[in-house]
């Protein structure tokens, strides 16, 4: 009790009929009078002076009632006051948390990463959110069906998003399971007590396959002539807004590929299967911080080969020695040529004609060169040096789109008729240290040889007919002086 004055009360919600206080008359007042918003729950009795509450108070209807209360003489005249009044109403936790929707519907992606959110739920809960009685945590109660240890969702216990767990970013598979029934519950309390109050939804996810996934091979023919950049694949992110990008393993000096923002590819330039067959590089999606989105995907390129390049004579001038009795058929050398288009195919199988032969004395035909191989032979009659000692022939090789004429050369040699002679008949000993080392020089020796010089005619092979068994010496020949060497093998 007390007299009466301005005064402030803090009365929970709920709890019945029930008095507040007791004000004191005071004369000459007789009777009290209470105005405000007593809202037929507040008032005061007038001739005692006792505040009270007929019903329960509601939080959630009104947190604050302002009133006024004076005091009256008998004939009605006022004594003292107006007096405020204020009843705060404090809350109690009366009311469970609700989901906005009984049931919830969602689509997550194959290989989605793990804790992106694809959907949300929301509850709300009317008690005073300055209070734990409304602070509300999420967390999945039933995953149906459960096939792993860990469930493939997860729920933000704050928010209400729900995203593919580490396990789900992993194991999610349309082909395996396409819809999964989630049983989420709301609890008031921040969930930390028994008494929490607790609601429950559905949400019902289909799982769609991967948008992400890597084009087949790319196949490109080289040089074409078109205008750069040329489409050659697309990829698609799972994820809206990303940034698309190509990511270089080899740090190629040039780069000829390209994304757009639509996950397009280009081919920038005409590539060269000559100086690169095939390249390998990721499609990466990142979002506007640079972080990753999706695993990269490999991108796979083979340039496919044309016909670019033309035939090419190993040597520029082939020489080649013929005796004079070699006979009609005989195979006298090969030309050489090659191609750098791909092997094994058309576009670098090669052919040989002979254009020309000069002289063409005593015939223009004494050569034949084999079409596919560049074996060269004699036709039918041999040759003799007193009638031409050389010829030069111009031999075409093509790969049916280009021709290369290469030339070769025929030297016309002596018959190789005189046997190799020795200066000396006896070189007597030679004496050397057991610790002489390999490739020292014990002896020379000479022979000669009557054919026609710097031909094989006349060149002289030394070998040691008898009398070392284990191949300890070797007999080396100076091309130009037929001069043998004996060393230690
Ligand atoms: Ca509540
Ligand atoms: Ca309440
Ligand atoms: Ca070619
Ligand atoms: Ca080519």
């Amino acid at each position: 009790t007390g007299t009466l004055k301005d005064m402030n009360f803090s009365v929970p919600e709920g709890g019945g009929m029930r008095s507040l206080y007791q004000f004191m008359l005071e004369p000459p007042a007789v009777s009290f009078r209470m105005t405000g918003e007593k809202d037929g729950i507040i008032d005061i009795v007038p001739r005692t002076g006792v505040l009270y509450l007929n019903v329960s108070l509601d939080w959630e209807t009104k947190a604050v009632h302002r009133l006024q209360v004076e005091s009256l003489d008998e004939k009605g005249n006022i004594v003292k006051g107006p007096y405020a009044i204020t009843i705060y109403v404090e809350d109690i936790n009366d009311n469970p948390p609700e989901f906005d929707q009984m049931k919830y519907t969602g689509v997550v992606r194959q290989n989605s990463r793990p804790g992106k959110p694809f959907m949300r739920v929301h509850a709300t809960d009317r008690d005073d959110p300055t209070t734990p009685h409304a602070q509300l945590t999420y967390s999945i109660l039933h995953h149906f069906p459960n096939p792993y240890k860990e469930m493939l969702f997860q729920i933000d216990n704050v928010t209400g998003e729900i995203s593919p767990s580490k396990t789900g970013s992993y194991y999610l598979d349309p082909q395996k399971q396409d819809t999964f029934t989630l049983v989420v519950i709301v609890k008031d309390m921040a969930g930390m007590t028994m008494n929490a109050f607790t609601s429950s939804a559905d949400v019902i996810i289909t799982v769609k396959e991967s948008l992400w996934k890597a084009p087949a091979t790319i196949h490109i023919q080289e040089n074409i002539t078109q205008i750069y950049p040329v489409n050659i694949s697309q990829v698609h992110s799972n994820e809206p807004d990303v940034i698309y990008d190509l990511f270089e393993k080899e740090k190629l000096s040039r780069f000829p590929f390209s994304i757009d923002q639509e996950g397009v590819i280009y081919v920038t330039e005409p590539l060269d299967r000559e100086e690169k067959d095939t390249y390998v590089f990721f499609a990466v999606t990142k979002d506007n911080k640079g972080e990753l989105v999706d695993k990269p995907l490999q991108i796979h390129v083979i340039v496919e080969d044309i016909n670019d390049n033309p035939p090419v004579c190993q040597q520029a001038l082939t020489v080649i020695e013929v005796q004079e009795n070699e006979g009609a058929g005989s195979s006298i050398g090969t030309l050489f040529a090659t191609d750098m288009d791909k092997e094994d195919t058309l576009n670098s199988r090669l052919q040989f004609k002979i254009e020309s032969q000069v002289p063409a004395i005593p015939a223009s035909n004494l050569f034949f060169i084999q079409q596919d191989t560049g074996i060269l032979q004699l036709t039918s009659r041999s040759l003799n040096k007193r009638i031409a000692p050389n010829y030069s022939l111009k031999v075409l090789v093509t790969d049916t789109v280009f021709q290369t004429i290469c030339d070769v050369q025929i030297h016309v040699i002596d018959i190789n008729d005189q046997i190799p002679i020795f200066e000396k008949s006896d070189y007597h000993n030679v004496t050397v240290a057991e610790s002489i080392p390999v490739g020292t020089v014990i002896l020379e020796i000479q022979a000669t040889d009557g054919d026609e010089p710097g031909t094989g005619s006349s060149y002289i092979i030394y070998q040691v007919k008898e009398g070392d068994p284990n191949n300890t010496f070797i007999i080396e020949t100076d091309s130009e002086t037929n001069r043998g060497f004996v060393k230690i093998n």
